[in-house]
């Protein structure tokens, strides 16, 4: 398949994250890439550069404030003292309920909390320009299906599928797959789908369009009940206004098998077909894995062939953006199967 590689994904390298109140080295790693790197070459598919710029679509879907904070974060904090460059900045508190989001703090720590969802979402001092040329890469994906092909990879780090307009979370600082499908959507196409495997809820790409009725999202999960982002993917969630109806979750129980987690995408499959698009983005998370170190469904490397075949059932020019994975020395391995799977669809 052909695979645009993000040029600067070295460069969002943080040394650690917080585990149960521990610093412990960082699972969304670069090694991660470096293997599917490899299993794509070894495999004979094809890596080039991104080839546009995602700067246009990147301030219609984020809030430019948002990107411009991005933009400078490590900046902003290395200002704040030299001997910060050895440092990793968290945020500390968050604007929860009858808090006020509207201004924006002075103090660096209070604008990253109003910035994120969490604390589980290193920032490095490449972390802008890693994101951004995931999100370049992303584009590229879409204009490559634009340009008539049939299916295209994107691979980058950091993923993407929990940022919303105005939020980084989940290791994730720019959606790229929304910007896949909103550049889809600004070139001319009318409807795309956003197929979301991952094993964590793509929570940021459903905020991004649940009120519109152009970009159909349906996201296969673990139950947000125990699993993170908890606070939402759950099945009630349907969309509002013009977008009721074009938001589908399927939460599933730690534990689900292959069997159960086909059922669910079956269902998607059909629920893809009935509203007819144009192109179909898949964000393309391998955490569903049974060696998963930070999820609980069993699927196996060779299960990851049928996932890919099923996705190509759908005859639809599909991009695949990457997500999550964990499971490092697999990943090359059970990417690689999906998208192969898909070509022998
Ligand atoms: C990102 B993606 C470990 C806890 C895990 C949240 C998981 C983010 C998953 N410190 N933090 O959807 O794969
Ligand atoms: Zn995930």
């Amino acid at each position: 398949m052909h695979c645009f590689l993000s040029d600067s994904y070295r460069d969002h390298n943080p040394k650690y994250e917080y585990f149960r109140g521990e610093k412990v080295p960082c699972f969304e790693s670069v090694e991660r890439l470096d293997n599917i790197v490899k299993a794509l070459q070894a495999r004979g598919h094809k890596i080039v550069s991104p080839d546009h710029d995602a700067t246009g679509v990147i301030h219609t879907l984020h809030d430019p404030v948002y990107v411009r904070f991005l933009e400078t974060a490590w900046q902003q904090w290395l200002a704040l003292d030299p001997a910060n460059e050895a440092l990793q900045p968290f945020p500390s508190v968050w604007p929860t309920r009858t808090l006020r989001d509207d201004v924006v703090p002075d103090n660096f720590i209070a604008k990253l909390g109003l910035y994120s969802m969490d604390n589980g979402t290193p920032l490095a001092q490449g972390t802008w320009r890693a994101a951004k040329s995931g999100a370049d890469a992303a584009v590229s994906a879409a204009q490559y299906l634009l340009n008539g092909n049939g299916s295209v990879f994107s691979a980058s780090r950091p993923p993407g599928h929990h940022a919303g307009r105005d939020f980084m979370g989940g290791y994730c600082f720019l959606n790229n797959a929304a910007l896949g499908a909103q550049t889809l959507l600004d070139q001319g196409m009318k409807k795309v789908v956003i197929l979301d495997i991952d094993y964590h809820h793509g929570n940021g790409t459903q905020s991004l369009f649940y009120d519109r009725d152009d970009v159909l999202f349906i996201s296969l999960h673990g139950d947000p009940k125990t699993e993170f982002p908890f606070y939402l993917g759950h099945g009630d969630e349907v969309g509002e206004g013009k977008g009721k109806g074009y938001n589908i979750n399927y939460p599933m129980p730690a534990g689900t098998n292959f069997d159960q987690w086909l059922q669910c995408l079956e269902q998607a499959l059909e629920n893809i077909q009935s509203f007819q698009p144009e192109a179909l983005v898949i964000s393309l998370g391998l955490d569903t894995f049974v060696g998963d170190p930070i999820s609980k469904f069993t699927i196996q490397s060779d299960d990851f062939f049928q996932v890919g075949h099923r996705l190509a059932s759908l005859r639809l020019p599909t991009a695949f953006i990457m997500e999550g994975g964990y499971a490092t020395e697999a990943l090359g391995t059970n990417v690689v199967n999906v998208l192969e799977g898909f070509e022998q669809g």
